[in-house]
């Protein structure tokens, strides 16, 4: 079984539609395994998105991504990393297809309601980041 982290970013939950991201988690068949709510402090943010570092936009992103509170979880599945991908849709909500969470919800790159790992290696180092006791 593989896990990812998945995150509903504070534009989710100021939204109000957290319970809609985790019906559509579990209408696909993967199960929530460990689930936060919290606020990030920007050190946290920071090494999430370490990757984004050099990028024009990283400073804004760290930004948004402590400025509210956020929906931190484990998911658990059969290729879970790619079928939560799949779920969320492409990064620009405007391009994402619509049936996508993004593509249904959002309509700004920065603000797009949800993080998925994009790969083993990040699952882990992000999984580990958000649930150390896991
Ligand atoms: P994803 O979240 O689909 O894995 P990513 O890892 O390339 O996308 O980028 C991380 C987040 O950074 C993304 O969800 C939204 C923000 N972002 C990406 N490209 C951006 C851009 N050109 N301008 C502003 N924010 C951007
Ligand atoms: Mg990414």
């Amino acid at each position: 079984m593989e896990r990812t982290l998945v995150l509903i970013k504070p534009d989710g939950v100021r939204r109000n539609i957290i319970g809609e991201v985790i019906s559509r988690i579990e209408r696909k068949g993967l199960k929530l395994v460990a689930m936060e709510l919290r606020t990030l402090d920007t050190d946290t943010a920071k090494t999430h998105y370490e990757e984004h570092a050099s990028r024009p936009f990283f400073d804004s992103l760290v930004e948004f991504i402590t400025g509210g509170p956020l929906v931190a979880m484990v998911v658990e599945g059969d290729r879970s990393i790619e079928a939560f991908r799949a779920l969320a849709g492409a990064t620009d909500p405007v391009t994402a297809a619509p049936g996508t969470i993004r593509g249904d919800f959002a309509l700004e790159v920065q603000q797009n309601i949800v993080h998925g790992s994009d790969s083993t290696y990040s699952a882990e180092r992000e999984i580990k980041l958000f649930f150390p006791d896991l």
